[in-house]
């Protein structure tokens, strides 16, 4: 029943992120860091889904905007489109075919019990839900089997809607034969869910209405300053981390991953130090490890032109795979007029 990758060396890692605003340090901690990490390691592929972002975004001069500069921030970031293809979600039509086939082996039930949906859905009228964020992880089921991913390197947030991808995949295998290869999350101990610098028990998020509840990779070193200076802490004044302290906590684990230490390292480098040196020593970090991505990134920006030309070499890849896997899907199915497939 389940297709077990032959060995390591060609499995296939699958991500996608959503350009539904700059990307932050969230982004880049949690995932973007780890795809560039691992990519000589791995048969690579990812995503930047439009096509899930088109509930939040709505302005389409913003959301071209974004795709570009998406795509360009994870260049610069140290993405290398020669062994990690980048491409558009929308480029490649067959996301949105099997997210319709794919429905029908998903059950009401379990979109109901997202966390992600329940979160975005709280609190609002059912006419102001878009039954689109209901839908959303049945896309993003065809995002990653489409692929026969192995690995889906993503931030804590995701791991519910990877491990319903693995069900609904089973369910079609099971009903029409071994078709898609089970993937796995793959998420990190340490940075996999960075919180906001306003409201600690809330994940950082690109989309949050309040900027200074992020830090984006394009960020200049004033708006850093500003930002982390604003960062709400604890009501005690000493740098130590503890569940009842998760303000103060998340600062550590962003200070400890840019600077390779653990939480006790940190802490002990601070001991005796008030909120003030320690937030004064972050932001320097924090510029200084942005500093080289946010150098490249200009000359991407300056160059729109080769990030279309790399975003389409991408799409050329994503095609030849994609096209193959719906037309073993639509067989199976026995959808479509052709007597003979
Ligand atoms: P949005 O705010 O629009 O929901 P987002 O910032 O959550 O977007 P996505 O594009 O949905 O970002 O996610 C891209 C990747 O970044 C995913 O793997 C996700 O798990 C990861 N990620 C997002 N936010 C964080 C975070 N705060 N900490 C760690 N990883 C994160
Ligand atoms: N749902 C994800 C973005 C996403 C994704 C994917 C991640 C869409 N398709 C496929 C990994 C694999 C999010 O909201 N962060």
């Amino acid at each position: 029943m389940f297709m077990e990758p032959t060995s390591t060396s060609n499995k296939r890692v699958f991500s996608g992120m959503q350009p539904s605003g700059v990307a932050t340090i969230g982004n880049y901690l949690g995932a973007i860091r780890n795809w560039v990490a691992q990519q000589d390691q791995y048969d690579n592929l990812f995503c930047i889904v439009d096509l899930h972002a088109m509930g939040t975004l709505t302005d389409p001069d913003e959301m071209r905007e974004n795709i570009h500069s998406l795509a360009a921030t994870m260049f610069a970031a140290g993405l290398n489109p020669e062994i990690a293809p980048l491409f558009v979600q929308s480029d490649v039509p067959q996301h949105a075919e099997l997210a319709w086939t794919l429905s029908n082996v998903t059950q009401f039930g379990e979109l109901s019990r997202m966390t992600q949906f329940k979160d975005k859905s709280a609190g609002k009228d059912d006419a102001a839900i878009n039954s689109a964020i209901f839908f959303y992880p049945v896309l993003m089921a065809a995002d990653i089997i489409l692929y026969d991913t192995d690995l889906v390197p993503v931030g804590d947030d995701q791991r519910q809607h990877v491990e319903l991808t693995r069900d609904i995949a089973t369910r079609f295998n099971t009903r029409y034969g071994d078709t898609f290869v089970i993937p796995k999350a793959d998420i990190k101990e340490v940075g996999a869910r960075i919180m906001s610098l306003q409201e600690p028990t809330k994940k950082m998020s690109k989309s949050d209405a309040n900027a200074n509840a992020y830090i984006a990779l394009s960020d200049d070193p004033d708006v850093i300053k500003r930002k982390i200076k604003r960062a709400v802490t604890d009501s005690d004044a000493r740098v130590s981390a503890s569940p009842e302290k998760p303000a103060v906590t998340n600062l550590m684990q962003i200070y400890g991953i840019l600077a390779d230490l653990s939480l006790d390292q940190v802490e002990e480098h601070f001991s005796g130090k008030g909120y003030g040196p320690f937030k004064a020593e972050l932001t320097d970090l924090l510029i200084e490890s942005l500093a080289p991505i946010q150098a490249k990134l200009a000359e991407y920006k300056a160059n729109p032109e080769e990030v279309a030309r790399l975003l389409e070499i991408g799409r050329t890849r994503a095609a030849i795979l994609a096209e193959a896997k719906m037309a073993d899907v639509n067989r199976k199915t026995g959808v479509g007029g052709k007597l003979h497939r």
